[in-house]
């Protein structure tokens, strides 16, 4: 859903836009449904140990295609039951070397400062690079900075930072995994470091991701068993970070409403270990619009991981899951928004704390906010409107503006109205 506000007289006025969606699904899994998401990696961060992050990118709905995926969103929570969605935090047009293929991501923190790690088709070459984006805040939105040198087909990256503090970079793609140890900067890899795993990780396919559990260095990864779809969830054990790694088995076998791909990640959160990973259980089954799932992981005594049969009930502990996201138009690109001839305020109390937005003095000025939708799903729209005279605007709201998904059956509802301020 677009909505676009836009100005038809001459006189200023502000205003702000929100889109409040709910979530419409309560079984725990898939627990992200207002949205496709896939490919999650979590963290907790050592600023705030009672929340969990999430770090996914995302399918564009109306779609059934991974060259479709043009941006990455982050989810929070500190409970598992209540999530937020703080928007679409990085896309594709944000990155000036990139053209397309926003597939797998990961985050970091480090000296202060909160990463994205991507991948994204290079735009003079057509080869996935291993981006790189910054914030100083774990949600974004995300500053593109480059991508991390020494790096070439960098698909599917994912960092692991070890207790002494040295970061170590994995990625994989069609059948290979190769890792290598980071400059300190995270904008290269120490290319004497630079390691293939391929052979010790058994049928691996993509995706890698790295954890510690007891002193040892996890190497989880999706597999390709025998060179058949779909993907199973495998995992690999090694003494360093860099391996050699020994093949231990499969911890998240095929299971039902899964997509022709896995990705996941494990992390510790309050003392739970929990799998996260996605399937294509509401878009039932269509393999290319996936959904974010969480498992408990548990371990056994000798430290290997015992197989996840992901069903429904998830995580659950039979509280409805909620997921909610502001979508503010003066939030710019984390709303997915576009402004022409209006800026954002600074100076002013509420909303996002960015301000709001300002300026619509010319007949097309406008700010747009997108709210891409996986199913059916119940929205809000407020619109908050403050003028010094009077004024006629029009709201036009596109539902389905992805059918066909390159925006030819756009239907548009426009509401018009005119406003007068009270005299005081
Ligand atoms: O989401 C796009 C691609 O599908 C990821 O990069 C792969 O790991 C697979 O999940």
């Amino acid at each position: 859903m677009k909505v676009n506000l836009k100005r038809i007289t001459k006189q200023l006025f502000s205003t702000a836009a929100f889109v409040l969606i709910g979530n419409v699904i309560f079984a725990q899994n898939p627990f992200i449904t207002h949205i496709y998401a896939a490919d999650p990696s979590a963290h907790v961060w050592p600023s705030d140990t009672s929340t969990l992050w999430l770090y996914t990118s995302h399918d564009t709905p109306g779609t059934n295609h991974h060259a479709t995926m043009f941006g990455y969103h982050v989810f929070s929570t500190t409970d598992l039951v209540n999530w937020t969605d703080h928007g679409r935090v990085l896309s594709v047009d944000d990155v000036n070397w990139a053209a397309d293929y926003a597939w797998a991501i990961d985050a970091v923190y480090r000296n202060g400062k909160y990463f994205l790690i991507f991948c994204m088709h290079e735009t003079e070459t057509g080869m996935f690079r291993t981006g790189i984006a910054s914030s100083d805040v774990p949600q974004g939105p995300f500053t593109n900075i480059g991508y991390i040198k020494g790096v070439e087909w960098g698909q599917d990256p994912a960092v692991f930072v070890d207790n002494d503090n040295r970061a170590y970079l994995y990625w994989g793609s069609g059948g290979s995994c190769m890792a290598a140890e980071l400059n300190d900067d995270l904008l290269s890899i120490k290319p004497e470091t630079k390691v293939e795993l391929t052979k010790q990780l058994f049928e691996v396919f993509e995706g890698p991701w790295v954890h510690k559990y007891q002193g040892k260095y996890y190497l989880s990864y999706p597999a390709l068993p025998k060179g058949n779809w779909p993907e199973e969830m495998y995992y690999a054990v090694s003494e360093k970070p860099l391996g050699p790694y020994i093949f231990k088995g499969n911890y998240i076998p095929k299971f039902e409403g899964q997509a022709g791909t896995n990705h996941g990640s494990i992390v510790q959160y309050k003392g739970k270990w929990i799998a996260f990973h996605h399937s294509a259980m509401v878009s039932k089954g269509k393999s290319e619009v996936r959904s974010l799932m969480a498992d408990c992981l548990t371990y056994n005594p000798d430290g290997t991981i015992k197989p996840i049969v992901p069903s429904p009930k998830g995580i659950s502990n039979g509280e409805k899951p909620t997921c909610k996201i502001w979508l503010e138009a003066e939030n710019g690109k984390a709303a997915g928004g576009k402004r022409v001839g209006t800026q954002i305020e600074q100076s002013t109390q509420g909303y996002s704390g960015k301000g709001y937005v300002s300026g619509f003095d010319k007949r097309y000025d406008f700010v747009q906010v997108l709210a891409q939708v996986g199913e059916d799903t119940k929205a809000n729209l407020k619109v908050r409107l403050r003028a010094d005279a009077d004024f006629a605007a029009d709201i036009l709201v596109w539902p389905n503006m992805l059918d066909g998904w390159n925006g030819t059956k756009m239907k548009k509802t426009i509401i018009s109205f005119a406003f007068k301020p009270i005299k005081m």
